[in-house]
């Protein structure tokens, strides 16, 4: 299977600060929703309590997050003990409507999808050995956090980049693919 990691960071490698985004980015949240849709989504427990409750699960998606605590237990989600078992589980057929809230998972035939890690640092550090995308999005700021993106070593190559864009909040950023 296929497993992508899709990141925003700042130019110093920060994506959070006290378990949120330390920006807005109004277009990089459409670039993450078009991108993930329709396929299985990987994400820490804490990244998990990050989103705003209205947003859990992530709709259109199978939401399934990774925590050690076997008790973990949450409406919409599906528990996994490691990264490994959660791209496991991703990498089975799921119909929605067994156990998880499918607010609009693709009816008729269950159909293995390349899976999305959306986040946060220690799982992207645990996701990346089995990863063959990035999705990085590089944001101009420069903004004090406590989690940092893992670094692309020699294995990836940049397969697109957007160029600089101007954001509507007057932030430039770039969208850059790795591949390898
Ligand atoms: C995470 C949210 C966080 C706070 C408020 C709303 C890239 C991003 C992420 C994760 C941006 C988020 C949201 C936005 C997505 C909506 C639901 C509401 C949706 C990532 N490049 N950018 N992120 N939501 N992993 N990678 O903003 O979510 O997708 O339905």
């Amino acid at each position: 299977m296929n497993v992508g990691l899709i990141w925003a960071q700042t130019l110093d490698g920060v994506i959070g600060a006290d378990n949120a985004i330390p920006w807005r980015l109004p277009e990089d949240m459409a670039h993450f929703k078009a991108t993930t849709l329709g396929h299985p989504v990987v994400m820490g427990r804490k990244t998990w309590d990050s989103l705003p409750p209205r947003f859990r699960p992530l709709s259109g998606r199978r939401n399934i997050v990774v925590t050690r605590n076997p008790q973990w237990a949450a409406e919409g989600a599906e528990r996994a003990g490691s990264v490994a078992a959660a791209l496991d589980l991703a990498a089975e057929p799921w119909r929605a409507g067994a156990t998880a809230v499918s607010t609009a998972a693709p009816s008729g035939p269950a159909v293995p999808a390349a899976a999305w890690v959306i986040g946060g640092g220690e799982i992207y550090r645990a996701a990346l050995e089995y990863a063959t995308t990035l999705s990085v999005t590089e944001v101009d700021s420069a903004v004090d956090g406590d989690t940092y993106a893992p670094k692309p070593d020699a294995t990836w190559r940049v397969a697109e980049d957007t160029g600089w864009l101007s954001s509507t909040s007057g932030l430039r950023y770039r969208i850059r693919t790795y591949t390898r």
